[in-house]
């Protein structure tokens, strides 16, 4: 016999099903548990009073009427925490951040003091009360003021701290990068900023804190896309053993990096419940999200590049210059000071290449931190595209045929990148060549001319990028020396249905519906019939969290490698059930039978009962176990943007009228899901490049703290997205994928601006600095200078 009796995959819900998302069942019906929604008898609420001044010494708190007010149960101040040793905390960058400040305060919207009380009207009004004395200080709102002479030191708390700059770091060969500069027909230079941004989840975050003194366990639901690290950091900053410390993120309403670090109000209402002996809750609202949280970006670029009259890229030289605001407390490797920056120009061919990067404190919220980056990457990659475009320009070449010139070509694989990186697959001129067919770009002249007799600017942009996705390996890659793998466990039960649980952390990604699949497609147990848990640490085996992508790459891996594990331990009883030896069964989807005789076989199903019911002698029970991953090298994905805008000039509004996006993430497991990363991806890109910007004037008040100020895009504004893939399986994945979630932030931006560059180039500009308001669009075409910087402060 040899008709096969393999499952359908895509009926099970394997790899390559765009299966409906599990979690939205609850979702859409209003049943999710968000962190706020957790209420435990007894609770009390927490707020936190904030500061108004971005730098000033704290001359005194008086909390005597807060504490006076019925209802008040505590009052927690720096000095309070202190002698508790929590009024400082490490961050993940080996650097210190006040939980509540003691000394000075630092940034508009620090924390200062926390009220506890039975209700969060009364803890609000509680923290009306308290009365603080300031002397304000100077504030240093951009770095170059950081860096000035006689600039205030803001962290004068660090002994050893003479000035504001945080770090220097430099990577690349600086000899053959200038050798390469001396050969160049052409040197192309461009100056950026991407600014500030902020991850805008639509939760903020938040924490109930659980001590039961009489069982001395700690618990606490925390908005966390990495429980396992909050724990190991409540282990070690408060002492508490781990063992007694149970973190649970339940479900959370969009983390988009803002979730990684851990915030002073996780602390003060573990402290609160300690003390108090009742849970206490701590939800943020908007406007402490907005000022006090960790922002993306805010970095400036002086970009070189070397350049061939025939179009080759000789050598590269890029120097940053980031604004970390009043804590370094971004997360990222401790190897590298400005995270995977250095992934830059990756997907091109360069010979040589030169980073020199320079971080500084400045009195802003700690900035950096993440916001869909993969550690900086998305700089690195909007840095890229930028300056590949100016070259273009600059030399007066196709920017299409340019990029397609310097890519690395197919059979170039494995890769050094010009910072040192290994890129293993690709394929990147064929991206390129779906998205210029898609976006007609070989008739582009032609509708430049028609829209010219219209009295519109036409113009395309292109971004095209490779992305670092899925830190490890552990040999390079851990935060505060802890490594970075990721871990995944499964327990088949007897009737075969399954429990699956993993280290990562979803926020919205569809952990519950993808991973499923990956059983699915390596056990060939119906996805339908895999629960998949996360984010408590007393159930899940520990990981690092979900964050740069790393779920798919990392998580996803140990997932089928334990489903691997699994498959394993049923094929002996499979031999078993069958009467033969272990050599002679063959595995198909769902299915082992004996090699001899395709017809005799059992399900894994059968396999399942039979680790309960019926195991041969000598085979330990149960069909259960877990994986730890660490994977050999990150995954590479590529995209390939491109975008088609028409300008008013009588305005300086522009439209997208076209948008393509060619992404290849390797193996799909869920092609919706993937598309839905992507779009969602892309409306981000779409925001910062059109609307967004949070600023702060001379005194360093923030300007922005409020939805009416910094604007989300709704469908209304958004345009339409155009999604192609191709696939190039990861070559060390064990089902070839590569990371996602984060690709179309990254390369976004960059075919956004590119765009209008490109309609106003013939004016003489030659950088736009995000976000391209119509009046800065405005201004660059009549005054036919480039717009540089933040935009200027609001003033009324
Ligand atoms: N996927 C797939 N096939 C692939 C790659 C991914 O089907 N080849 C699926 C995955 O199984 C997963 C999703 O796509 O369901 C994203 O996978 P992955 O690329 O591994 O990214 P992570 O799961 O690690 O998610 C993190 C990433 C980051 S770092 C940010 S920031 C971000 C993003 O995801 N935050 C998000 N997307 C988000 N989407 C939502 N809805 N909410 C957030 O907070
Ligand atoms: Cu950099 S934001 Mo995501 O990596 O959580």
């Amino acid at each position: 016999m040899s008709a096969t009796t393999a499952l359908d995959e895509i009926k099970i819900g394997g790899l390559g099903a765009s299966r409906r998302r599990v979690e939205d069942n609850r979702f859409i019906r209003g049943k999710g548990s968000y962190v706020d929604d957790i209420v435990l008898p007894g609770m009390l609420h927490m707020e936190i009073l904030r500061s108004p001044f971005a730098h000033a010494r704290i001359k005194s708190i008086d909390t005597s009427a807060a504490w006076k007010i019925p209802g008040v149960r505590l009052v927690l101040t720096g000095e309070m925490m202190a002698s508790r040793n929590l009024a400082w905390m490490p961050t993940l960058s080996y650097d210190t951040q006040a939980v509540l400040a003691t000394d000075k305060v630092r940034f508009q919207g620090q924390e200062v003091a926390a009220v506890i009380a039975d209700d969060p009207y009364i803890a609000r009004d509680g923290v009306e009360a308290i009365q603080v004395e300031y002397e304000p200080l100077p504030a240093i709102v951009n770095p170059y003021q950081a860096m000035a002479d006689g600039a205030p030191i803001i962290r004068d708390d660090k002994l050893e701290q003479p000035d504001n700059v945080v770090f220097d770091w430099e990577i690349g060969d600086q000899a053959a990068t200038e050798r390469a500069f001396a050969e160049a027909d052409l040197v192309s230079r461009l100056d950026l900023h991407y600014p500030r941004s902020h991850p805008s989840p639509i939760e903020c975050c938040g924490s109930v804190a659980d001590f039961n003194r009489a069982t001395q366990k700690l618990t606490v639901y925390i908005t966390s896309q990495a429980p396992h690290i909050v724990r190991a950091a409540v282990a070690l900053v408060a002492e508490l053993p781990e063992h007694m410390i149970r973190i649970i993120s339940p479900d959370i309403g969009g983390g988009f990096g803002n979730k990684v670090p851990v915030y002073p109000g996780y602390v003060i209402s573990i402290l609160a419940s300690i003390l108090t002996e009742r849970p206490v809750k701590w939800i943020e609202d908007k406007t402490g999200n907005l000022i006090s949280t960790g922002f993306g970006r805010d970095i400036y670029l002086h970009g070189e590049v070397a350049l061939r009259k025939d179009g080759k890229v000789l050598g590269v030289r890029m120097e940053t210059l980031s604004d970390h605001g009043a804590f370094f407390s971004d997360a990222q490797p401790s190897k590298f000071k400005i995270g995977l920056m250095h992934s830059a120009f990756a997907c091109y061919d360069i010979p040589a290449a030169h980073l020199a990067a320079r971080g500084v404190y400045t009195n802003k919220a700690p900035g950096g931190v993440a916001y869909r980056c993969s550690f900086r990457v998305t700089e690195a990659m909007f840095f890229q595209e930028r300056m590949m475009q100016a070259a273009a320009d600059d030399l007066g070449i196709d920017q299409a045929e340019f990029r397609r010139i310097n890519f690395v070509r197919d059979d170039d694989f494995p890769h050094r990148t010009p910072y040192g990186f290994l890129t293993d697959s690709g394929q990147y001129g064929k991206c390129l060549d779906i998205g210029l067919e898609a976006i007609g770009y070989a008739d582009f002249a032609r509708q430049k001319e028609e829209a010219a007799a219209r009295g519109r600017l036409l113009g395309i942009g292109i971004s095209a990028m490779t992305e670092p996705l899925g830190a490890g390996n552990s040999r390079e890659y851990d935060i505060l020396g802890i490594k970075m793998f990721d871990s995944a466990e499964l327990r088949v039960h007897m009737t075969g249905k399954a429990i699956l649980r993993t280290g990562a952390k979803t926020q919205g990604q569809g952990h519950e519906t993808t991973w499923a699949q990956i059983v699915a497609h390596e056990l060939g147990i119906p996805a339908d019939d895999i629960v998949v848990e996360e984010g408590d640490t007393d159930t899940a085996p520990f990981g690092m969290g979900t964050y740069a992508s790393r779920s798919t790459p990392v998580a996803g891996a140990a997932v089928a490698m334990v489903s691997r594990k699994i498959r394993a331990k049923a094929r002996k009883l499979a031999a078993h059930l069958l009467e033969v030896s272990e050599e002679d069964v063959e595995w198909e989807l769902g299915r082992f039978y004996v090699r001899a005789a395709p017809g005799q076989g059992v399900t894994i199903q059968e396999c399942a009962m039979a680790a309960y019911a019926n195991m041969p002698d000598g085979l330990e029970p149960g069909l259960e176990a877990n994986a730890y991953y660490d994977p050999p090298n990150l995954t590479w994905p590529f995209g390939c943007y491109l975008c088609k805008v028409e300008i008013d000039p009588e305005t300086g509004v522009w439209d997208v009228i076209q948008f393509v996006a060619v992404d290849d993430c390797g193996v799909r497991i869920n092609p919706m899901i993937v598309e839905g990363q992507i779009m969602g991806g892309l409306t981000e890109a779409y925001a910062k490049a059109n609307m967004q910007f949070i600023t702060f004037d001379a005194d360093g008040n923030c300007i922005g703290s409020n939805y009416m100020d910094y604007l989300l895009p709704t469908a209304w504004e958004t345009p339409g997205f155009e999604l192609y893939e191709v696939v190039t399986p990861c070559p060390h994945h064990p089902i070839g994928a590569k990371g996602v979630g984060e690709c179309a932030t990254v390369g976004g931006p960059a075919a956004f601006v590119n765009a209008v560059m490109d309609a106003v180039k013939g004016f003489g500009v030659r950088n736009i600095d995000m976000p391209l308001l119509p009046d800065r669009v405005y201004e660059a075409i009549t005054t036919g200078r480039d717009i540089s910087g933040a935009p200027p402060v609001k003033m009324d």
